[in-house]
Formats: C-alpha cells, sequence, structure tokens
C-alpha cells in the first residue's frame, strides 16, 4: 500500500454535528423537526442528496429545482457560519498523530470528501500542508457511492487504486472505495460499516491497525 486517503468529516474532524444543525434550523424553518435518528442517512452524501433526505423525512415532495436551490443554499450559510471558528481543537482524537505517523512511513496523504468545503476546513484545521493532494466536492461531480472522489484523488497522488487505503465513516464512502478497487477502513459501527476491510470504533484505535 502506498497511499491513504481521508474522508473528511467524521474521520477528521466531526463536522457533522454542524451539518445536523444546519439541516435542523433548515427543518425547522419549514415547519418540521428533523431528528438526530435520520442523520447517519446524511453522512458521506452530497448537499443536494441530503436535501432530498431531509424533505423526504419532513414529507415535503414537489418543490422545483429553483426552491431546491434555495434550500441548499440557506443551510449551506448557516453551516459555513457554525463552522466559521472551527480550529484545531476540533480535529478527531489521535489524527494529527496519525497523519505524521504514516507521512514518516512512506505513504502518501489525500483528502477525498463530498464537502465543498473541504479545503477550507483543512486549512482552518491546519492540516492543509500535510496532504500531497486534497480532492473535495468542487473537484468531483458525483457524489459517493460513486468512486470518483477516491479515484481522483489517487490520479492527483499518481498511485493505482489497488494501492490506496480508504478511511472513511459512511457506509456511502465505503461503497465508494469498494467500488473504486481500494481497500477500506471503517471508523464507526460494524453494523453500518461492516462492508470495509477493516472497522475501528474510533479515530483513536487506528493507530493500533497492523496493515499500515
Ligand atoms: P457540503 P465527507 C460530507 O463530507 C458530509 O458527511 C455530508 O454530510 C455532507 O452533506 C457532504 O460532505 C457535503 O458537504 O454541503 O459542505 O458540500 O464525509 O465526504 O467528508
Ligand atoms: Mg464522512
Amino acid at each position: 500500500m502506498k497511499a491513504i486517503i481521508f474522508d473528511l468529516d467524521g474521520v477528521v474532524v466531526d463536522t457533522a454535528k454542524y451539518h445536523y444543525l444546519a439541516w435542523r434550523k433548515l427543518a425547522e424553518e419549514l415547519g418540521f423537526a428533523f431528528e438526530e435518528e435520520h442523520n447517519e442517512r446524511l453522512k458521506g452524501v452530497s448537499r443536494m442528496r441530503s436535501l432530498e433526505i431531509v424533505l423526504e423525512v419532513g414529507g415535503l415532495t414537489g418543490m422545483s429545482e429553483v426552491q431546491k436551490q434555495e434550500l441548499a443554499e440557506r443551510k449551506n450559510g448557516y453551516y459555513l457560519n457554525m463552522i466559521s471558528g472551527i480550529d484545531q481543537s476540533e480535529i478527531l482524537p489521535g489524527i494529527s498523530q496519525f497523519i505524521s505517523r504514516q507521512k514518516r512511513a512512506g505513504y502518501k496523504i489525500a483528502l477525498g470528501s463530498a464537502s465543498k468545503s473541504g479545503r477550507m476546513i483543512l486549512e482552518k484545521l491546519g492540516l492543509a500542508d500535510q496532504f500531497d493532494a486534497i480532492v473535495d466536492g468542487n473537484l468531483a461531480e458525483r457524489a459517493k457511492p460513486d468512486p470518483q472522489v477516491f479515484i481522483k484523488a489517487a490520479e492527483l497522488l499518481g498511485v493505482p487504486c489497488s494501492e490506496c487505503i480508504v478511511i472513511e465513516d459512511a457506509a456511502a464512502g465505503i461503497d465508494a472505495a469498494l467500488a473504486g478497487g481500494m481497500k477500506c477502513i471503517g471508523v464507526g459501527g460494524k453494523a453500518i460499516l461492516g462492508k470495509a476491510d477493516i472497522v475501528v470504533p474510533d479515530t483513536e484505535a487506528l493507530s493500533g491497525i497492523e496493515m499500515l
């Protein structure tokens, strides 16, 4: 294995809580409650797909494309406001040390995130310089579970997909990595991430994986 491709939200930083709070605020404005139990479905999927899931939960059908665009932009405004002060203190436990160690061991490091704010968030966390390639939602038109975001990262690194390991916290991301012919480590619960080659319960446990 020559490269490690990191998902962002849920692997490098817990931005999922801010995505959730922003969707919940939008849902409240639309007149329904968006409960946390539905949040898992939003992880790793694109902004527009997330909106469709939120509207489905609220039983709102028949919105025009223009209306959907406005709602997605409104939610993104709330989200950007919530993450405006994000800093190194929000990097998930053990991740900075893990990235430094794998770089010293010779791995190339990339980001493969669905988020259009991916690069900006890495910069705010002070981690952007550690990444040899950054692919976020601005560079990939097709959302996970399509493997495009990870394949682009492998191409930018100049490493064949078969020599890349993806680290993911979402079922859509695991499916994307496997569809791209990559190895995959899941961070979270086995019930959701069971298709991954290895599943660890949290980011701190990544340092104990023997294949790295
Ligand atoms: P944005 P990841 C994903 O990030 C999030 O998990 C998902 O909830 C979000 O909808 C998506 O980014 C798009 O984010 O609205 O900022 O473009 O897990 O792929 O790093
Ligand atoms: Mg994620």
